[in-house]
């Protein structure tokens, strides 16, 4: 250790928060001409953001040492969130913001002839996700930093995250997204951290030195897992929290016997094919592929991260029943399942503590959250692939599940359908292993991300082990939304206006939100109100010209659906509706056309790249919009845009926009929705349906600022037998819009013949024909209360004040207190 006066002199040279402009641009200077080795004459906008960036990193690494540091030296409890996706987006602006530097970076760089918002728009997005749940992810570590609780994210360094959208002829084309063309800024590397993984090879069986009969993994292939760090910073305090995601790379024991026997190019390209598993972000969404490199992806970060934890748990010397006093473990969904057998394994095999004592630690260390219960959804590996790729996993899966059905036999003797129906080996050709059932039986606490979902899960797909294990075990956490990103980043103009009336302290504390609605009735303020919303407006409009050429009024009303393309989330039932307007507008007269609000349809959102019938949702989309926006019949009543590779930038942009945003899933299938919360905060309302948060929202803020339409979720299961026994009833004017496209007025009609009869001869399982005249009836109301500017903007105020509940700094402290039983420990500033 360094004596004492080392230390103080140690410590005059360390950096400390930049104190003004000067200290910012000393260092900005130092990077360009340093670490860029470019000067003056040669420093573009990328160097600059990358300079930049690089200040303010330098920051948030001494700030991070020194909250790691703190948590090490007072042993305080860790929660570790394992995510296989974390949508970051950018990082400059919020690492600005929550550092409170933004201002001095600002003024810095216009002195050197630079606009901070040029070098901003340089960084590409970090785009490891693919949505709702990968974005969760990036706001709860946000919210973990933010309310200073000791909290790690682990996760994978894909090179390739969400593919890039590009629109060509109406359909989607996925491009690569290599977003480390220029290294990243924010990349702690940590090559000095790295783990062996072990896939394939052989269970051998020995008596130890005590005689216990014991079993060992061993002769596989080894690939190496090296860390990355990404530094979270807190909002408004000195805890800056660690991000750490894993690369694979070839181990340093290759092939000896292929190099000796001369075939050096082969032992070291087969090498290179470690490096592939962590290559590329899985593009699905709600679907589970079954694929064996995405096996491959989740064992290596489990493996990784467990051993990392398992490591720094050993360095405190406490015994191991103290395990679940230091560490909880967050699986967020099933994909990261695994780390519930491969603690076992290492408890077990490598540490050798009797099974049961284990097991006891286990379960007492991970929570487990389902977002899903879409059938497709739900994680099944076949028992052939598990027990070829890790045959020492599958054995204590076999162990688990068996004393966990003689637990169920005790209770329920006698009972074979149910021993069979909770069993995590499913009997069917080939066996497969559900994980969502070893999640549960591993995990002290099965939570649901939105009421609705939560009692859903309850009564349906884990009803079983609600009658095993009693309903304690399976609890609600409503999502949440970081206030920093979706507020006062995104929508600064927005978070001026509330300051400005109720101080900033919402930003932290979102519930003080509650004070603005004292203001709703202010007229002055509704003005204010609706200025901020039509500048924002002008700037999406702005966004969507550069990138489409299609002019869009900011007086309009802008209705906006923008999340991934999937048939439950019914974009359909959308672009059906806009049809279906299209036809209405077409028939009046000029006059008519001219008492009608005019409108704006903005969708946005990617398509899994196999999902047929999602790709042709996108062309219809497209195809209305090429239709409509040419038809000067409709030039002051509606345009149609569809905005390309919508990620979580254009977020950004969009959701600020809105004057309605679309929530219209199926009742039941959206487990919470997240943009949502989003929208209403930024002003937006809302169509929806009685389904995820929807139903939360309405609840805080009343039912007369959200216009839901609809069946209900416990009708669908009785609608969906009807359809498939007597058919499907398509009204007079969704028959209109079938007739329509059919006419050939939007092209070929063949292109959308799959779609149309998934609704009318398919048995239209997503409710569309159901749901559509109630539909179209809420987007009248909204039409006519539209008209009235005042009490719009009043509904707005009202909505935003009652929406302190969805931060997510509230949910990190639900989960803080009902799952993981740790406290906050802020590093002094
Ligand atoms: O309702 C959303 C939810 O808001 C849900 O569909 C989404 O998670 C959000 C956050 O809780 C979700 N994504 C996935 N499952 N649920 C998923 C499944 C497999 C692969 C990728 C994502």
């Amino acid at each position: 250790t360094i004596p004492l006066e080392s230390r103080q002199i140690w410590k005059k040279f360390s950096l400390g928060e930049f104190g003004d402009k000067q200290e910012f641009q000393q260092e900005f200077v130092r990077h360009v001409e340093t670490s860029l080795a470019r000067s003056l004459y040669n420093c573009d906008d990328l160097a600059a953001y990358q300079a930049a960036s690089q200040a303010v990193r330098d920051r948030l690494v001494v700030a991070w040492n020194r909250t790691q540091q703190k948590h090490t030296l007072t042993d305080t409890k860790r929660v570790y969130y394992l995510s296989l996706e974390f949508l970051m987006g950018r990082a400059l602006d919020n690492a600005m913001l929550n550092t409170r530097t933004k201002q001095y970076a600002r003024e810095g760089v216009k002195d050197f002839g630079f606009r901070l918002e040029d070098l901003i728009e340089q960084e590409p997005d970090a785009a490891l996700g693919n949505g709702g749940l990968g974005r969760l992810a990036a706001c709860f570590v946000d919210s973990l930093a933010s309310e200073n609780y000791p909290g790690w994210g682990y996760g994978l360094r894909y090179e390739y995250g969400i593919f890039k959208q590009k629109i060509i002829d109406g359909y989607q084309v996925e491009q690569p997204d290599y977003w480390l063309t220029y290294g990243s800024s924010w990349e702690i590397p940590r090559n000095e951290i790295s783990v062996d993984i072990m896939f394939y090879g052989y269970v051998r069986h020995y008596t130890d030195d005590e005689g216990v009969h014991r079993r060992c993994w061993e002769g596989g292939d080894v690939v190496r897992a090296v860390a990355s760090d990404f530094p979270v910073p807190g909002y408004g305090t000195a805890n800056v929290n660690n991000l750490r995601l894993w690369s694979s790379k070839p181990a340093q024991e290759f092939d000896f016997a292929k190099f000796n026997a001369g075939d050096y190019i082969n032992s070291v390209s087969e090498q290179q094919r470690a490096e592939t598993i962590s290559a590329v972000l899985y593009p699905n969404d709600n679907f589970d592929s079954g694929k064996e490199l995405r096996l491959k992806q989740q064992y290596l970060w489990v493996a990784a991260s467990l051993n990392d934890i398992v490591r720094r748990f050993k360095k405190s010397k406490r015994p191991w029943r103290e395990f679940p006093e230091q560490i909880a473990i967050q699986l967020n969904d099933t994909h990261p399942t695994l780390a519930i057998v491969e603690l076992q394994r290492i408890f077990v095999d490598l540490e050798q503590l009797p099974w049961k004592e284990a097991w006891d630690l286990v379960v007492e260390t991970f929570g487990y959250t389902n977002h899903t219960v879409l059938p497709e959804a739900l994680e099944k590996w076949p028992v052939p692939m598990l027990e070829n790729l890790l045959p020492r996993h599958l054995e204590i899966i076999y162990d688990i599940n068996l004393y966990f059905l003689q637990e169920v036999e005790a209770k329920f003797p006698n009972d074979r359908e149910l021993l069979s129906r909770v069993s995590i080996i499913e009997e069917s050709q080939p066996q497969q292993a559900r994980m969502a059932y070893l999640a549960i039986i591993g995990s002290h606490k099965v939570n649901g991300v939105a009421e609705l979902h939560s009692d859903l899960i309850k009564k349906t797909i884990f009803k079983d082990f609600v009658a095993v294990y009693g309903g304690d075990k399976f609890i609600n956490v409503t999502n949440g939304i970081t206030p920093r990103r979706w507020l006062h980043q995104a929508n600064p103009e927005l978070s001026d206006l509330i300051a400005s009336k109720i101080g900033s302290g919402f930003v932290k504390d979102l519930s003080e939100l509650r004070h603005l609605e004292k203001f709703a009735d202010d007229e002055d303020f509704q003005r204010q109100w609706m200025l901020v919303k039509h500048k924002r407006k002008e700037k999406l409009a702005a966004l969507v010209k550069s990138q489409s050429g299609v002019v869009l009024n900011p007086d309009h009303l802008f209705d906006i659906q923008v999340k991934r393309i999937h048939e439950y989330k019914r974009q359909q039932l959308n672009i059906l509706g806009v049809i279906h307007r299209y036809v209405e507008l077409k028939q009046m007269s000029p006059e008519e056309r001219r008492k009608m609000t005019p409108r704006v349809s903005l969708f946005g959102g990617k398509s899994a790249p196999g999902y047929y019938m999602a790709k042709t949702i996108i062309k219809l989309i497209n195809d209305v919009g090429k239709v409509v926006n040419n038809d000067p019949d409709m030039f002051d009543s509606l345009k149609v845009v569809f905005v390309e590779d919508y990620n979580v930038s254009k977020a950004e942009i969009i959701i600020p926009a809105s004057d309605i945003s679309e929530h219209i899933s199926t009742a039941g299938t959206e487990a919470s929705g997240t943009s949502n919360m989003k929208f209403v905060l930024n002003g937006g309302l809302i169509i929806g349906t009685v389904d995820g948060a929807n139903v939360e929202i309405t609840r805080e803020i009343g039912e007369d600022n959200i216009y839901l339409f609809g069946h209900l979720a416990d009708e669908v299961e009785d609608i969906r037998h009807k359809h498939k026994y007597g058919g499907v009833q398509v009204g007079k004017k969704l028959q209109q819009v079938f007739d329509f496209i059919q006419s050939g007025a939007l092209g070929d009609p063949e292109i959308y013949t799959s779609l149309l009869h998934s609704i009318k001869y398919g048995g239209d399982y997503y409710l569309v024909s159901d749901d559509f005249d109630a539909y179209l009836e809420a987007q009248h109301t909204i039409n006519h209360d539209f008209k009235d500017t005042k009490e719009w903007a009043r509904k707005s105020i009202v909505s935003v004040s009652r929406m302190g509940f969805f931060s997510s700094d509230r949910a990190i402290r639900d989960y803080a207190e009902g799952i993981w039983n740790v406290e906050p420990s802020p590093v002094e500033e």
